[in-house]
């Protein structure tokens, strides 16, 4: 195939690299998992450390470095003939943040492709050569340190609801401002000495590059710091996130951010040309985020819905439509102006499932098993919301062994049913109304797609006489092969056309970037991602049906419980709601940084 396509995702657990054709088949993919190929090295676990103590999640940079000579010198291995390769982008999981050094730019350029990016990259353990970082670690999404910071951002501009509008979503621990702001009153002298500050995506783009790399619109609104209507840095937040160093030190940290999501930032650095013998003019195209990638895996049409089933669980669609919400996120289009994506993340996604599968696991002969079988069954075999009847109460539960962004909530687990006329009432401790844990394993896919049902009702339209719900839901990930998870999907988020699974390759989110690259590289004039990929969009071959959507009366019960579910959800805040306090900016001691809106 003459002109190939690499596309890369940066998540938690791994670096994938994914190549294709301009037909956009898959060619040759690779990945380096990190806690099985640098678990011992780094103490990594799940991809991260943490610190318990303040709720702090973060990467090793250094872990990333070796990660991508290994990725490239295995997707060799795998046949990767990289003197094809036109186009390049990627994603990286979102809001994490990495800081540059003042050495960086020099050592990027000339990088000696003898050497690995970890040796000339990394300052070493103890800091005995010059770094291309001031600090040693990326802080992951899954950081909940920020508490303070996301309050004096959401105060700022006087509430959730104003912050929303501004930027897309209300502020949250993992955003990448409410983490710039932590890390310079955390580590000040690490601030004085960063050059240039880059989102995970634009960190692997400036590797490519060799030279820091922009990031992209559609990346930046993970941030709680870009103004999307008037599509510039919002004055107020950078002031509130440069704290005492000033906004135009932050603003020269975080660079400008082209409108072009397939703008080339230029060709490739001749550490990979020498190296790895990609052609010179090799383009890197703008990298995303892994959930805005991940949307371009698929020709999406308005009314479609992915659900992405990883570590977290996403629920993404593309609208025009921006109505922004503190209980959600509208993000930039990463490839069309004009259109938002709109996305809902769960951090009890696979893990959660995995505890219910679990314990049902445990009481069966073979209580190592990992298998999905016995969970799988208990969810298919119990009638919806556990109703023999349709006057029995119905069982709702919530399952989040961490604590969960949607809602603001603790860890904790709750089990009630739920009758339209009598309300809510728990089911703990009562075996008849709710068998634990054979009854959670249903119950636990219901909660999952009832919320994202009742958060994502407002942007799906009727489908013919049928009423309003996604024209096709996608499902995407690991989860993805699940097929009681797809029929679930199904029963309660309905789909005209059905619920449907990528056929090509195991990574919607490494794909999409790929996809990225190529239209990046081969788009005539003015010509927009979806056209570029409904031309080249193999239907047949790359997307099966593995479930059917609607279905008469059940989609329709499944509306019926939303109240309850709704009412649910208030019970776990009122418990466990996480506290939102009065503490704000001028108790972190920043207020003299502060400009405050008028
Ligand atoms: C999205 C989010 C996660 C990460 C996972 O807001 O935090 O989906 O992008 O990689």
């Amino acid at each position: 195939m003459a002109d190939q396509f690499l596309g890369f995702d940066l998540s938690t657990q791994q670096l994938k690299g994914i190549i294709v054709g301009s037909d956009l088949k898959l060619l040759v993919e690779a990945k380096v998992d990190f806690d099985a190929d640098f678990g011992a090295k780094y103490g990594i676990h799940k991809g991260v450390l943490t610190n318990p103590d303040e709720g702090e999640v973060f990467a090793p940079v250094a872990l990333f470095l070796e990660a991508i000579d290994l990725v490239l010198q295995r997707l060799k291995e795998q046949g990767a003939d990289f003197s094809k390769v036109q186009g390049i982008s990627g994603a990286g999981m979102q809001h994490g943040t990495v800081f540059w050094s003042h050495d960086a730019e020099h050592l990027l350029k000339n990088l000696d492709a003898g050497k690995t990016l970890l040796e000339q990259l990394e300052g070493g353990a103890k800091g005995e050569r010059k770094g291309a970082f001031s600090h040693p670690f990326s802080p992951n999404w899954q950081d909940a340190s920020t508490q303070k910071q996301v309050e004096a951002f959401d105060a700022t501009l006087g509430d959730a609801h104003n912050l929303a509008q501004a930027t897309g979503s209300k502020a949250h621990h993992r955003f990448s401002g409410p983490q710039i702001l932590r890390f310079h009153t955390k580590y000040p002298s690490a601030y004085a000495a960063t050059s240039r500050i880059t989102l995970v995506s634009s960190f692997l783009a400036s590797i490519f590059l060799g030279r820091i790399a922009p990031m992209d619109i559609s990346d930046v609104t993970g941030a709680n710091l870009w103004d999307i209507k008037n599509g510039r840095w919002h004055e107020d937040l950078l002031a509130l996130a440069g704290g005492p160093n000033g906004i135009d030190d932050l603003r020269s940290k975080l660079g400008s951010v082209p409108e072009d999501g397939g703008a080339s930032f230029g060709t490739i650095s001749s550490y990979f040309t020498q190296r790895y013998g990609f052609p010179s003019s090799t383009q890197i195209v703008a990298f995303t985020g892994d959930n805005p990638s991940t949307i371009l895996a698929l020709p999406l049409r308005s009314s479609d819905a992915i659900v992405s089933l990883g570590t977290s669980t996403t629920f993404l669609m593309s609208t025009n439509a921006y109505k922004p919400d503190p209980a959600y996120h509208f993000m930039n289009h990463p490839t069309t102006a004009g259109l938002y994506m709109f996305m809902l993340c769960y951090k009890n996604g696979g893990l959660a499932r995995e505890h219910i599968r679990d314990a049902i696991n445990s009481s069966s002969p073979s209580s190592e098993d990992k298998s999905w079988d016995a969970f799988n069954a208990a969810a298919t075999s119990t009638s919806p919301l556990g109703q023999s009847a349709d006057s029995d109460p119905m069982r709702l539960g919530l399952f989040f062994p961490r604590p969960e962004i949607v809602p603001a909530v603790k860890a904790g687990v709750w089990r009630y049913t739920y009758t339209p006329s009598g309300g809510l009432s728990s089911a703990e401790g009562k075996a008849d109304a709710w068998p634990v844990p054979q009854a959670d394993a249903r119950a636990i896919l219901e909660s999952q797609f009832l919320s994202l049902r009742s958060r994502s009702q407002a942007l799906v339209e009727p489908q013919g006489k049928l009423p309003a719900q996604p024209r096709r839901v996608y499902l995407v990930g690991g989860g993805a092969a699940n097929a009681a998870i797809a029929e679930l999907a199904g029963q309660v988020l309905g789909g005209a056309e059905g619920v449907f699974k990528l056929e090509i390759g195991g990574n919607a989110c490494a794909l999409g970037s790929a996809y990225k690259a190529a239209w990046g590289v081969q788009r005539k004039e003015g010509e927009k991602f979806e056209d570029f990929l409904e031309q080249r969009w193999d239907e047949k071959s790359f997307v099966r049906k593995v479930a059917e959507g609607y279905r008469e009366g059940v989609f329709e019960r499944y509306g019926e419980a939303l109240k309850g579910f709704e009412a649910l959800e208030r019970v776990a805040i009122e418990e466990k709601g996480e506290g939102k306090g009065e503490e704000l900016a001028k108790d972190l001691g920043l207020d003299e940084g502060i400009v405050r809106p008028n």
